[in-house]
């Protein structure tokens, strides 16, 4: 079974349902394959709420070329080559793209300066995140709360708005 990893995409500023799809098309230009896609959710802002409704989506992609810095790399120069500007921090963005899980890896490090954590540190909190990921893979485990998804989105306290996008 070739290692499976989980990403977060969010946008909340330009044409959001555009940023994902370029987000996703550039990811597996890369080299990533795309083995599932969650629907897209329109999200109420959590965090820093003074700022726009996001588009979430999560996707699954097959790994076995990466692992996780590279993976992570490729995350951070993809939501580069999409315009993304860091100013506030958890503030509006044309895209994030988180990495969630990769496969049942647990790790917290810093290399060249890029902090990574798995999985995500936020990730079980969050119902932007949960939601999406429960659509796609309700089975997966969360390495270091040994639960799966569904288990976690069962007993997630979040109660923030996460609907369907209409288009
Ligand atoms: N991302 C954040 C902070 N708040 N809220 C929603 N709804 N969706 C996000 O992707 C999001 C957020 C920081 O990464
Ligand atoms: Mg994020
Ligand atoms: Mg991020």
């Amino acid at each position: 079974m070739p290692p499976i990893a989980y990403l977060g995409l969010g946008s909340n500023l330009g044409d959001r349902e555009a940023n994902l799809r370029q987000a996703i098309s550039l990811l597996v230009a890369e080299g990533l394959q795309l083995v599932a896609e969650s629907s897209i959710y329109e999200t109420d802002p959590v965090d820093f709420l003074d700022q726009p409704k996001f588009l979430n989506q999560v996707i699954a992609v097959n790994a076995e070329r990466f692992d996780p810095i590279s993976l992570l790399r490729l995350c951070l120069e993809t939501e580069i080559r999409l315009g993304r500007v860091r100013t506030v921090p958890r503030g509006a963005r044309t895209i994030d793209i988180d990495l969630l899980l990769f496969g049942n890896h647990i790790i917290s490090t810093t290399l060249d300066g890029i902090e990574l954590t798995l999985p995500h540190p936020r990730m079980h909190l969050r119902r932007f995140v949960l939601q999406p990921l429960a659509e796609i893979a309700p089975d997966a485990n969360h390495p270091l709360l040994n639960k799966t998804i569904s288990q976690l989105l069962c007993s997630l306290v979040d109660f923030s708005q996460v609907k369907i996008y209409g288009r």
